[in-house]
């Protein structure tokens, strides 16, 4: 017999759409209904790599802005082998952003292409599923100010949210949209719900390539 693989399953969004808080949340419920799962981060600022990104968001450096992109995307290549073998576990796993977040924000800056942003991402283990958690940029504002980190501005983040508009329209990625202003318990029961549908999908089908 062989063993159902896990889905890759992501959450995406501009900051205060509550993804992180979703994402705890969602594997939660997923174990506690007997579903193996996991929570994963991207930026992972554990790793070596992941260590300069910190550094440079938290602007105790700097970094050139290609450069910085191409760490984000090496920062995702080094945990695919950690990925892929929780997958072929049966272990879904539950991500706080992905490449979609490093082509919105890096695509945010002037001077840089979707297309010249989603190049070193090709091919990295598909999402099944890729949640956005949309929050009109009047509702996020009123979240509360943005933190200190670099890319926490109303104006950048405005501009991040036309690029992942962009990005939706990408017929092969299966983008569900989530209306984020709602009350959190309404928002985890849609999320849940999409997400056990998916789990419940994938057990036939292999895992793709991003974007290939
Ligand atoms: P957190 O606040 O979620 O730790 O994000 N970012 C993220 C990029 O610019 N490129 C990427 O590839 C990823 C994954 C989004 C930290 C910031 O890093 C940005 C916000």
């Amino acid at each position: 017999m062989t063993c159902r693989r896990g889905a890759l399953i992501v959450l995406e969004g501009v900051d205060k759409a509550g993804k992180t808080t979703q994402c705890k949340k969602l594997v939660q419920a997923l174990q506690e209904s007997g579903r193996p799962a996991e929570m994963m981060r991207f930026p992972d600022r554990t790793t070596k790599i992941g260590h300069l990104i910190s550094s440079y968001l938290e602007r105790k450096s700097n970094l050139e802005d290609h450069t910085v992109h191409l760490l984000f995307s090496a920062n995702r290549w080094e945990l695919v082998p950690e990925m892929k073998e929780k997958l072929e576990q049966g272990i879904s796993l539950v991500v706080d952003r992905y490449a979609f977040s490093g082509v919105a924000f890096t695509s945010a800056k002037p001077g840089f292409s979707l297309d010249w942003c989603k190049g070193p991402d090709v091919g990295l283990p598909k999402p099944d599923l890729v949640m956005f958690l949309k929050l009109n940029p009047a509702e996020a504002e009123g979240r509360g100010e943005f933190g200190t980190e670099r890319y926490e501005t109303t104006v950048f983040q405005r501009t991040v949210q036309s690029r992942f508009e962009q990005l939706m329209k990408d017929p092969s990625v299966n983008w569900q949209v989530i209306d984020a202003a709602r009350c959190i318990d309404d928002v985890h029961t849609d999320i849940k719900e999409h997400t056990v549908n998916a789990i419940n999908k994938v057990e036939e089908q292999p895992l793709g390539d991003l974007w290939k």
